[in-house]
């Protein structure tokens, strides 16, 4: 046995670990590393179960080719590269370079030697049709950054914070959520407990992190922006605004008062299913009772109705009450890997980045954060014309699982010329693909952390850098992503660029070699990171400078289209036919479609279970165990009830990621997919396309 120190990459927690491997290096153990400087001994169950998914038997270890009779059989890699390029090539020949497109999933983002690839690869074959995950996760955040503008300092750290208002964010369990410390977040929101942080959540459900709030508001899902209306409301009229920052930085603060006028709190409480007295302490404890510290998100709002006016008016509330860094205040993280940039004490306005460059086929939709949205991914295969997409390339993704409306992906995925997917399981994608290329995983790899996101990453200018520590099983024929990459891109003759350094072209780069082009704002090289196992600190503070007098620059709290949605919130109450309202959430011990098939996790959960308030329960005359049909508009699915206090009265909440093919009848063996409830032709967020996916009305049938 030999012991070495690494991160793990599934979550954006990156706890510290002290792994063990055997003499032949496989995975043996994997616990938190208590000397972690940063996450402090952490790990999480599944984290420490990636044991399982490294050795097994289930994991795919050779390329594999789709046969004529829908079987797969191993292919040597060279040819599966060499027909997967002919087919691409004379696709393109055939009807352009947009008939090529390319999804990103989570495991496409959690390897730093990759992590562009997919999109570079697209790029330099001419196209436009880039998709991943983040368009049907908070993408939100970026429409709200492009529509009110930026603070290059950004928002009021953690760590100065005297309240934080969390919005549908579960960030003890999720460990994901942004301006949330996420480096073993139970001890580090203890210590902000006891230095005197207020923790307010808004969630239908008292989750593990409501568990710790000072105040929670239990809303119906799909309120936040009438919730957050109300707060605007209630701080303008009480005068709670930080007047000073307002008058230097704030735009169309008059024309935001009369917007939110008729979100009395009366009003806002009874949409929202609360007090407006409740309604009224969130607006004091959080602009009255405290100076610093900021409201933020997760995934509750950006998956509900209006998600991109919910974050604008979260943002708002932070631009009001002034609560960004200020001149002078040092960045927590200023940039370790990722380049700097100025940071005055003053706004970008608003860049509407989706107006300029490239505008999809289908629908109103510009580009975000430059690819096209996940929502009409379905709609861009399956819709003759121009640029109509006939090939797709998965990287670490699972969008036959993952996209919502589960039936209509499918039909566009079966109807490809060709699907071929980077995946080391049998995801719903990979039993769909014609070539399945296996990766290896985490800790076989060579890593940095997620360093494009690093601000979200760790609140301290810290980096840190680990070796492979693991060997793929004998045997195995398994590469770190980019090689599939560069070996496609060299047979389709284009020169891949990774950070905007092109590749040669004529010798395979090692993983090192990229993460070595990957740090290329660094001051410091790899061999530097080497030398540092459990990483490094940067003593170079940035801080926040004078803004240029000569620029007047505002924030822009109410544009048109922010205008317009706020009023059609106030105007069209949603339906309560159907009884209950549908609420996303995730497990624990599972990572959207990942991990629930290893052994340790399926024992303690087999499948989603449809958690439902005990009193619902049994009004509907059932009771914990029994099988029940959730309807919406759009679909049904069929699952076990789980009775949960914690679950608000009228609120259905089950986790995504479970489910295999539709209509397969195996929900004890798999569970149910939550996206057979959700549509992609109707509700899409303007902007970022974003389908509804929580709080929708549902119907509760006994099976
Ligand atoms: N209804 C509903 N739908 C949702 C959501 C929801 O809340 N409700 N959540 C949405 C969100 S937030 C997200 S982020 C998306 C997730 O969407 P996806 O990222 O498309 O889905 P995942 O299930 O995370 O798929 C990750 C895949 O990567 C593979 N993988 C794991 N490790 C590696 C690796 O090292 N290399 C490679 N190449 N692959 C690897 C896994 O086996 C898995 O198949 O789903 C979205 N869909
Ligand atoms: N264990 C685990 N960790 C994960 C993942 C996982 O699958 N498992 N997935 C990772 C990914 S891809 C992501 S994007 C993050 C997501 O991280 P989070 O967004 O923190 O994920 P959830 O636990 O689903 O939390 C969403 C919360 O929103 C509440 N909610 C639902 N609808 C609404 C609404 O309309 N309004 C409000 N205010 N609240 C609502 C739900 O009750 C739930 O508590 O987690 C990451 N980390
Ligand atoms: S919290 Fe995230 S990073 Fe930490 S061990 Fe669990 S999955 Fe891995
Ligand atoms: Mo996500």
């Amino acid at each position: 046995m030999k012991q070495a120190l690494s991160f793990c990459r599934m979550c954006m927690g990156h706890c510290g670990v002290v792994v063990e491997v055997d003499d032949q290096g496989s995975l043996q153990s994997i616990r938190g590393d208590q000397d972690d400087p940063q996450t402090l001994g952490f790990a999480c169950y599944k984290g420490m179960k990636a044991t399982e998914s490294h050795n097994s038997p289930e994991r795919i270890l050779h390329p594999l080719k789709r046969q004529p009779d829908g079987t797969f059989a191993r292919v040597e890699l060279s040819q599966a590269l060499d027909e997967i390029a002919e087919r691409i090539s004379t696709l393109r020949d055939s009807y352009g370079p947009d008939s090529i497109a390319g999804y990103k999933g989570g495991g496409g983002f959690f390897t730093s030697s990759s992590v562009k690839l997919l999109a570079s690869l697209l790029k330099e074959l001419g196209s436009h049709k880039s998709f991943s995950s983040v368009t049907i996760d908070q993408s939100s955040k970026a429409v709200s950054a492009g529509r009110i503008g930026i603070w290059p300092a950004g928002r009021d750290p953690f760590d100065k914070a005297e309240v934080l208002l969390l919005l549908g964010a579960n960030p003890l369990v999720t460990i994901s959520t942004t301006g949330f410390d996420n480096r073993n977040p139970v001890k580090r929101l203890k210590a902000a407990r006891e230095r005197g942080m207020k923790l307010i959540v808004v969630d239908p459900r008292e989750t593990e992190t409501a568990k710790f709030a000072d105040l929670h508001l239990q809303v119906l899902p799909g309120e936040d922006a009438a919730v957050m209306a109300g707060l605007l409301h209630i701080v303008l009229k009480e005068g709670w605004e930080d007047k000073e920052f307002c008058a230097d930085h704030a735009g169309q603060l008059d024309e935001l008062r009369s917007a939110v006028a008729n979100f009395t709190p009366d009003w806002v409480a009874s949409r929202a299913g609360i007090s407006s007295a409740e309604l009224y302490a969130v607006a004091r404890a959080f602009a009255y009772d405290a100076s610093r510290g900021c409201a933020t998100s997760a995934t509750g709002p950006d998956m509900s109705a209006y998600p991109n006016l919910a974050e604008h008016l979260i943002e708002t509330l932070n631009v009001i009450c002034g609560r960004f860094l200020r001149e002078g205040e040092e960045v927590p993280n200023p940039g370790v890997l990722k380049p700097r940039w100025p940071r005055p004490a003053q706004v970008i306005p608003a860049p509407r980045w989706w107006e300029q460059g490239y505008q999809s086929r289908v629908g109103d939709y510009g580009l975000i954060e430059e690819e096209l949205p996940t929502g009409t991914l379905a709609e861009e295969i399956l819709q003759p014309g121009d640029g109509q997409v006939r090939c797709l390339i998965v990287h670490g993704g699972n969008p036959a699982a993952a996209v919502p409306d589960q039936r209509r992906i499918l039909e566009a995925l079966r109807a490809l010329d060709l699907l071929v997917v980077i995946e080391p399981f049998m995801s719903v994608t990979a039993q769909l693909a014609d070539y399945i290329l296996p990766p290896t995983l985490p800790y076989e790899r060579a890593d940095l952390p997620l360093f494009i996101y690093e601000e979200l990453v760790t609140f301290a200018p810290y980096t840190r850098y680990t070796p492979a520590v693991a060997t793929p099983p004998s045997g195995a024929e398994v590469y770190d992503d980019h090689h599939y990459f560069w070996e496609l891109a060299r047979r389709l003759d284009v020169t891949l660029h990774y950070f905007e350094t092109p590749l040669d072209m004529s010798e395979a780069p090692t993983t090192e070699d990229l993460l070595q082009i990957a740090m290329v704002h660094a001051d410091f090289d790899l061999e530097h990171l080497k030398a540092h196992e459990r990483g490094v600190y940067v003593d170079k503070p940035q801080r926040v400078t004078a803004a240029d007098p000569a620029l007047q620059t505002r924030f822009s709290l109410l544009p048109a289209d922010v205008a317009a949605e706020l009023q059609s919130v106030y105007a069209q109450a949603p339906s309560r036919d159907f009884g209950y309202r549908f609420a996303v959430r995730r497990m624990r011990d599972t990572l959207n479609s990942a991990c629930r098939d290893l052994p340790s996790i399926k024992q303690r959960v087999p499948y989603n279970r449809v958690f439902v308030n005990p009193l619902d329960l049994q009004a509907e005359g059932c009771a914990d165990g029994d099988r029940l049909r959730v309807c919406s508009e759009h679909g049904s699915i069929e699952a076990i009830a789980a009775a949960d206090p914690s679950v608000r009265q009228g609120v259905v909440s089950v986790s995504h990621g479970f489910g295999g093919l539709p209509d397969a009848d195996d929900y004890l063996e798999q569970g149910s997919n939550t996206n057979l409830l959700i549509s992609t032709s109707s509700d899409l967020a303007s902007i970022n396309a974003m389908p509804r996916m929580s709080g929708f009305p549902v119907r509760l049938e006994v099976v």
